[in-house]
């Protein structure tokens, strides 16, 4: 870096330098305390919680700074480094605005240091942890406990003092605070599965059972693990983004994040928990979030995947695109309103017809370029908890879903293609995924294969005839077919 780039870059000391419009933090950085760690920084955190704690520190509270953990990667750690952790956050929409996130005091990188991770873990100052680790790093099986067959969770149970996966920090956590009989922290699961507090509640005391039986029950009466509903379309950052942002700001931000304007979070509201005081800037807390989990991913997440696949399939690379494509529209509505929606229990102040139209309203933002292949990624982790359950319930109330079936095997085609084509699989089970695109003939069997994947497909969904069937209807339907010869096949399913 030349020493003209590095002048220019944004900084605590440059802070002054910015456009005028940009909207600043605002508060001294240096009287900010920590108090949360959240594993995983990744955009939707920046884009999100930092986001919201940023909101609360400008209100002049001062213990609620972050460090944020990368479990592996040491990117956003040395990027974000040489501009004193700060990044900017773009709101897309018509007028796009800008405001400069100083939430985030510090950020670490676990497998460099575990010891450092687990002392601010165990600090008394640290009140919450709160996570976006993906669904992958829940580390469950499709019934829901935890996976003990899983390399990292098998290697953080004899090795509690370097473990690898979050659970594992969680429990190192947790564990030597109680050692030293000191409180726990509330622990917050922001990723997209339903009941992800339960979740991750079950998960860390399974571990800890491991560990020590006294601790479990301590894990089990003591700490608490709220769930939560996290919302707002935050597509990746591209080197567009970066040169439109510094443009804007007047300063070099190499890693700013970009979003829609319209943002929620729903927690749940659990006695005795210690959270920021997050309602003050815009949170809602809720006896029952579960209604509002599942609406969002049930719909925004299960559309989403939806226009992935078909709108990959028909050769369209965005979401806006797919959303207006006119028979992919038709179908997702009726995706919706017959497969979806009658799936869903009613939650207080929350239509889910209208919940669904206005999705598909901010599917269309003509500000947002969202690629449907970084909707793609991790899908073998995404659809069990946007289709699957969808479809489970369906069966169990004696319905079928054609087209979620055909959703998902229309993800089997693209797994396909992605081989036949020798292009990368961006999946935490890319290498089982390759197996079975390499093994398969076009022919029924190799939607067998698939269901074999069993961290994937429940016992119950792997023995259902009609699930079966319908997914292996749409395999053999689509055979080869892609472009406009794949999108004419859509308006078959209204029949
Ligand atoms: C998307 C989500 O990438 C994806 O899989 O479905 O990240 C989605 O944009 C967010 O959940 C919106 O809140």
């Amino acid at each position: 870096m030349t020493i003209s780039e590095l002048e220019s870059k944004l900084s605590n000391a440059r802070i002054n330098e910015l456009n005028t419009d940009v909207q600043l933090f605002g508060y001294d950085r240096a009287e900010v305390d920590i108090g949360i760690v959240h594993f995983g920084p990744g955009a939707f955190h920046r884009a999100h919680q930092a986001v919201y704690t940023d909101a609360v520190l400008k209100r002049g509270e001062r213990q609620w700074g972050i460090c944020a953990v990368s479990i592996n990667s040491a990117d956003v750690r040395d990027t974000l480094a040489i501009q004193d952790n700060l990044y900017t956050l773009a709101i897309l929409d018509r007028q796009p605005s800008h405001q400069i996130i100083g939430s985030i005091k510090e950020i670490l990188v676990a497998t460099e240091n575990p010891a450092l991770v687990i002392a601010r873990l165990a600090q008394d100052t640290i009140k919450a942890v709160t996570l976006t680790i993906t669904e992958k790093g829940y580390c469950l099986t499709p019934e829901g406990g935890l996976d003990f067959n899983n390399c990292n969770i098998e290697h953080d149970i004899s090795h509690l003092d370097s473990p690898r996966s979050a659970i594992g920090y969680l429990v190192a956590g947790l564990h030597a605070r109680w050692i030293k009989d000191a409180s726990p922290f509330t622990v917050l699961s922001c990723d997209n599965l339903t009941d992800n507090g339960k979740r991750l509640r079950r998960a860390v005391t399974e571990f800890a059972q491991k560990i020590d039986g006294d601790f479990s029950k301590w894990v089990e009466s003591s700490v608490k693990f709220p769930c939560s509903m996290v919302d707002s379309i935050t597509p990746a950052t591209n080197d567009v983004v970066r040169g439109a942002v510094s443009a804007a700001i007047g300063l070099q931000d190499a890693w700013p994040i970009q979003r829609e304007r319209f943002t929620q979070w729903v927690i749940e509201d659990l006695d005795g928990m210690q959270l920021p005081p997050w309602q003050d800037v815009g949170v809602t807390f809720s006896k029952d979030v579960r209604g509002y989990e599942a609406t969002k991913l049930r719909i925004l997440n299960g559309l989403h995947t939806s226009l992935a696949f078909v709108g990959i399939l028909a050769g369209i690379d965005n979401v806006r695109h797919a959303t207006l494509h006119p028979k992919i529209r038709h179908f997702i509505e009726a995706e919706l309103r017959n497969e979806i929606i009658p799936t869903l229990s009613s939650v207080d102040g929350l239509n889910s017809v209208e919940y669904g139209a206005s999705i598909l309203t901010r599917f269309e933002n003509p500000a947002i370029h969202h690629l449907l292949s970084q909707i793609a990624w991790d899908s073998s982790q995404k659809i069990p908890f946007r289709i699957l359950g969808t479809i489970s319930d369906n069966l169990a109330s004696g319905k079928r879903s054609p087209r979620l079936c055909f959703v998902i095997a229309a993800w089997m085609k693209f797994i396909c293609y992605k081989v036949r084509n020798a292009s990368p699989i961006t999946d935490a089970w890319s290498e089982e995924l390759t197996k079975i695109g390499e093994a398969c003939d076009g022919s029924a069997s190799d939607v067998q294969m698939f269901l074999g994947l069993k961290n994937m497909f429940s016992v119950a969904l792997r023995n259902d005839k009609a699930f079966i069937e319908d997914i292996t209807y749409s395999y053999l339907l689509i055979g080869d077919k892609e472009g406009s010869a794949f999108t004419a096949l859509l308006p078959t399913f209204d029949r």
